[in-house]
């Protein structure tokens, strides 16, 4: 059940009851710091509150911090300087799956696309990626397992710009043999990728599964000092989770939700508009 049904179906014919409220916001992944703003605001107000205009306020909060219009697709490059996109993120969120979704958008869109298969940590990453490619017939630089993530983005970016390519993107392992090794990495392919064209890679997005709730935002907070990220990917918002971490990561951290995954299929991925998230995904 979306949040702003969970507040009606709580208060309606009721008073507010604050800690009821907070309770109801935080199982929605808003995160502690924001419920506590959203619910010292409220309590602030001068008359009496029903559920109707709790609701309302709430969705006025939200919709301050994710802004009305969606942002701008990162532009294609021009040939030679393909923009290039890289994506990072903790095991089993979706990136494999949401790189190979965002290349099929942006090659419905016109554009070149070459994918690199940078988790080499696990065999069966690179293969899940090469059938993706297949599918949507996108080219893709891969290595041998346990390779060089590095020099795959290396070679793949190199590939983009003899091409002539749009658009290089980069999945990434989501896991080492330990956390820093994995951020190590991360800054690693950054500086690789930034060896061909200075200002690349021009986006460092981070996926984040919906189901997992507050995750989210620590995930993204150690995510964000290795990468200086500047875009999310949420998923698997078919399933149980709310996709409430989205406006806590924005409001934390300022870092923007770009796409959102919806299902298993190329299809099921679309741009991030937040007045349609707001009124009908949370
Ligand atoms: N329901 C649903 N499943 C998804 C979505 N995105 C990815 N998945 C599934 O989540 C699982 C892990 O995805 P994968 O791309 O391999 O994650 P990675 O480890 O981060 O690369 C796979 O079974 C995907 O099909 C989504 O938006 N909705
Ligand atoms: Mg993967």
């Amino acid at each position: 059940m979306g949040l702003f049904k969970s507040i009606l179906n709580r208060f309606r014919g009721n008073d507010i009851d604050w800690d009821d409220l907070e309770e109801t916001l935080i199982s929605g992944d808003l995160g502690i710091r924001l419920t506590t703003e959203i619910v010292d605001r409220l309590r602030d107000r001068k008359g009496k509150l029903d559920a109707e205009s709790v609701v309302e306020a709430c969705r006025t909060e939200i919709k301050a911090i994710l802004g009305d219009t969606p942002l701008p697709l990162p532009p294609p490059g021009p040939p030679g300087k393909p923009t290039v996109i890289l994506v990072a993120g903790v095991n089993g969120v979706g990136k494999t799956t949401s790189v190979a979704k965002l290349a099929a958008f942006l090659k419905s869109q016109g554009h070149g696309v070459v994918i690199a298969a940078a988790d080499t940590f696990r065999a069966a990453a690179i293969e899940q990626l090469t059938v993706w490619a297949e599918r949507i017939d996108v080219p893709i630089v891969t290595t041998q397992y346990q390779g060089d993530p590095s020099a795959v983005c290396f070679d793949a970016h190199q590939k983009a710009i003899a091409t002539g390519a749009a658009y290089l993107i980069c999945d990434t392992a989501g896991r080492l043999h330990t956390r820093h090794n994995l951020m190590e990495e991360l800054r690693k392919i950054r500086r690789t990728l930034a060896k061909q064209d200075e200002s690349a890679p021009h986006e460092r997005w981070i996926v984040v599964d919906a189901t997992t709730g507050s995750n989210a935002v620590s995930q993204t907070r150690e995510f964000q000092s290795a990468l200086d990220l500047n875009g999310v990917i949420v998923t698997k918002l078919d399933g149980s989770g709310k996709g409430g971490s989205v406006v806590a990561i924005r409001h934390e951290l300022g870092v923007p939700t770009r796409f959102i995954g919806t299902g298993e299929t190329a299809a099921d991925f679309k741009p991030f508009v937040p007045a349609e998230f707001v009124e009908t995904l949370l």
